[in-house]
C-alpha cells in the first residue's frame, strides 16, 4: 500500500500541534498509516524517520508489508524499551491516541517517560479516515457485492423451524464462500417479536410463518467492511405489517434520493425522521438514521439529532431508518451510500420491496 500521502497528512498534525512524534497503537489507524494487517505493533511517526515498531513474530509480515517506515523489533518489555527508544530519539513532546490506550499503558509509559509530555490527539487521526480514497471506495464496494451474494443464498435456506443461530450460521458461511474475510459484527437475526430489538444478536429462537426476520450483517474484504440490514416475512404480511414496512421503506428511499454533500448529519437524519414522525412512529424510530463505514463498522460521521459533523464527496455512510414495536416486532432497512457532491451513489443493488418467504 502507497502510505505517503496519508502519512503527509500526520505530518500536518505534527506541525499544527507542535509535536515531536506521534504515536500510533490503534490497530485501525496502524493498519490506515501503514498497509499492516498484523495484530501487533505501533507506529512512531516524526516527519524526518518513521518507525514501525513490532515483535518477533511479525517482522516478516512487516518487511513485506510496510513501505517507508524503519522496521524495529522490540520483543520482550515492551514499554520499557519503547520509552527508551523515545527517549534517545530525544523526543519531548508526543502525541498519542487518547481513545484507543488503556488507563494502565497510560500511567506506565508517563511513568516510564519523565521528561516526556504526552499530547492527547482526540481522535485528530481518525479524522483523517472519514473521506473515502477511490482504493476505499473499491474495497467496500466489493465487501457490499460479496454481502449482497451471500444474503441471495441464504433465501432458499429461510424456512420455518430453524433457528436465528443457525441462520445467523448459514450466513457467515456464505459470506466466507464469497469471498469476505470475517464477520463485520456478530450478525443480528431477530424474528417475530425479537424484530422489535434493533440490535438483537440470534439466538436459539426458532422462526415461525407470519413473522417479520431482520437480517442485519456485514463482512470485512481487504480490511474494510459492509453493513447491510433486510427485513422479509415468512408468509404473507397482515395490514399492520405492510403499513409498517412501507414507512421504513418510503423513508429510506427518500434519503436515497436526497441525500448529498454540504448536508449536515441532523438534516440527513432529518429526511427519514420526518416521514417516520408523520406517520405517528416518530417515538418508535430511537437511534441515529446511520454512520459511516470503513476500516471500522462504526465510526465517522454521525447521521443523527445529535450529530456534529457535516457531509463531504467521498464520504460512505448507511442509510438505515427503522421503526421498532416492543412486543409487536420491527422492520429496518439498510444499504451503504457514497456522497456525491449532488447527491449519493447507493452501493446496494437487490431489492428492498418486502420480501415474502
Ligand atoms: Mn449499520
Amino acid at each position: 500500500m502507497d502510505n505517503s500521502r496519508r502519512k503527509e497528512k500526520v505530518y500536518k498534525i505534527l506541525e499544527e500541534k507542535e509535536l515531536d512524534a506521534i504515536l500510533i497503537t490503534s490497530s485501525e489507524n496502524r493498519y490506515y498509516l501503514s498497509g499492516f494487517t498484523g495484530t501487533a505493533g505501533v507506529l512512531v511517526i516524526t516527519g524526518e524517520k518513521d518507525y514501525f515498531i513490532t515483535d518477533f513474530r511479525y517482522v516478516e509480515q512487516a518487511n513485506e508489508q510496510v513501505a517507508n517506515y524503519q522496521i524495529k523489533e522490540i520483543s520482550r518489555n515492551k514499554e520499557e524499551k519503547l520509552a527508551d527508544f523515545l527517549t534517545e530519539l530525544n523526543i519531548s513532546s508526543l502525541g498519542f491516541e487518547d481513545d484507543d490506550v488503556t488507563y494502565e499503558y497510560y500511567n506506565k509509559m508517563t511513568e516510564l517517560c519523565e521528561d516526556i509530555i504526552f499530547v492527547p490527539l482526540k481522535g485528530r487521526v481518525k479524522e483523517l479516515r472519514i473521506v473515502k480514497e477511490p482504493e476505499e471506495i473499491e474495497d467496500i464496494s466489493k465487501a457490499v457485492e460479496i454481502t449482497e451474494r451471500a444474503f441471495d443464498n441464504l433465501l432458499n435456506y429461510i424456512e420455518p423451524g430453524r433457528t436465528e443461530k443457525e441462520l445467523a450460521a448459514e450466513l457467515e458461511y456464505l459470506l466466507r464462500k464469497e469471498g469476505g474475510e470475517k464477520p463485520a459484527f456478530d450478525f443480528i437475526v431477530a424474528s417475530g417479536k425479537r424484530s422489535s430489538l434493533p440490535h438483537g444478536v440470534a439466538s436459539d429462537k426458532e422462526i415461525a410463518q407470519g413473522e417479520f426476520i431482520t437480517f442485519d450483517f456485514g463482512t470485512y474484504y481487504n480490511n474494510y467492511c459492509s453493513d447491510m440490514t433486510r427485513t422479509v416475512i415468512l408468509g404473507e404480511p397482515d395490514e399492520r405489517q405492510s403499513e409498517i414496512y412501507q414507512i421504513v421503506l418510503e423513508a429510506h428511499r427518500e434519503v436515497s434520493s436526497k441525500l448529498k454533500a454540504g448536508m449536515t448529519g441532523v438534516e440527513a437524519d432529518n429526511i427519514a425522521r420526518e416521514i417516520i414522525t408523520e406517520a405517528g412512529y416518530g417515538d418508535n424510530f430511537g437511534h441515529g438514521l446511520g454512520h459511516g463505514i470503513g476500516i471500522e463498522v462504526h465510526e465517522a460521521p454521525r447521521l443523527s439529532t445529535q450529530s456534529e459533523d457535516t457531509l463531504k464527496p467521498g464520504m460512505i455512510v448507511t442509510n438505515e431508518p427503522g421503526i421498532y414495536i416492543a412486543d409487536w416486532g420491527g422492520v429496518r432497512i439498510e444499504d451503504d451510500l457514497v456522497v456525491e457532491e449532488d447527491g449519493c451513489r447507493v452501493l446496494n443493488s437487490s431489492s428492498k420491496e418486502l420480501m415474502i418467504l
